[in-house]
């Protein structure tokens, strides 16, 4: 067939709402009969990439790290999720030259970050706040909005239905599904 099966790379603040559209995603997908597969912290910030930690240095090598996985996951055939902050443009942009243009498909996780403090749903942007995390992205820590995504999803003004189809929609418009 001629369907290239992408890796999504979800970018977006903490709270922004990356692992519930991935995963609702992942469902949708799933409905369809399309297998794939999601990469996030649970899997391998737990696993594969236990040593690292939230330094520019480590979250380089964690975004890196994944960006090789899901080129693996990818070969295999699968349909690529990955969740993470990923808050270095130029990092995002070394895994794009590594899947290469027509796989690579960055989903912009779009959110305020006053909604994502309102949210706070672990209470680590109070933690931040309180100064009891250093280096926190959106506090004390940058994130680096991608330039050019290929997908927008605005999850302080969408629905989570809206957002889940219009990443379908895109996938079906290029063909990857
Ligand atoms: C940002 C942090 C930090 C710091 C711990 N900065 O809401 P969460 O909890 O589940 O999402 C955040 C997650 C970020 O890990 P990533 O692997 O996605 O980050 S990166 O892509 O930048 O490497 C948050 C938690 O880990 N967390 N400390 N200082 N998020």
């Amino acid at each position: 067939n001629n369907h290239k099966s992408p890796v999504l790379w979800f970018t977006g603040l903490s709270g922004s709402g990356k692992s519930t559209v991935s995963v609702a995603l992942e469902n949708a997908l799933y409905e369809r009969g399309i297998r794939s597969y999601r990469l996030d912290g649970d899997n391998i910030r737990h696993g594969l990439n236990k040593n690292l930690g939230f330094s520019p240095e480590d979250r380089k090598e964690n975004i890196r790290r994944i960006g090789e996985v899901a080129k693996l996951m990818n070969d295999a055939g699968l349909v690529t999720l990955t969740a993470f902050i990923s808050p270095y443009r130029e990092d995002r942009n070394q895994v794009r030259e590594l899947l290469g243009e027509d796989e690579f498909v960055e989903v912009f996780v779009k959110c305020s970050l006053e909604e994502c403090e309102k949210r706070d749903p672990k209470g680590l942007y109070q933690k931040a706040r309180s100064g009891e995390i250093k280096g926190f992205t959106g506090i004390d820590a940058p994130y680096e909005e991608p330039a050019n995504p290929e997908v927008v999803v605005e999850t302080d003004k969408q629905t989570l239905e809206e957002s889940v189809n219009s990443i379908i929609d895109y996938l079906m418009k290029k063909n990857c599904i």
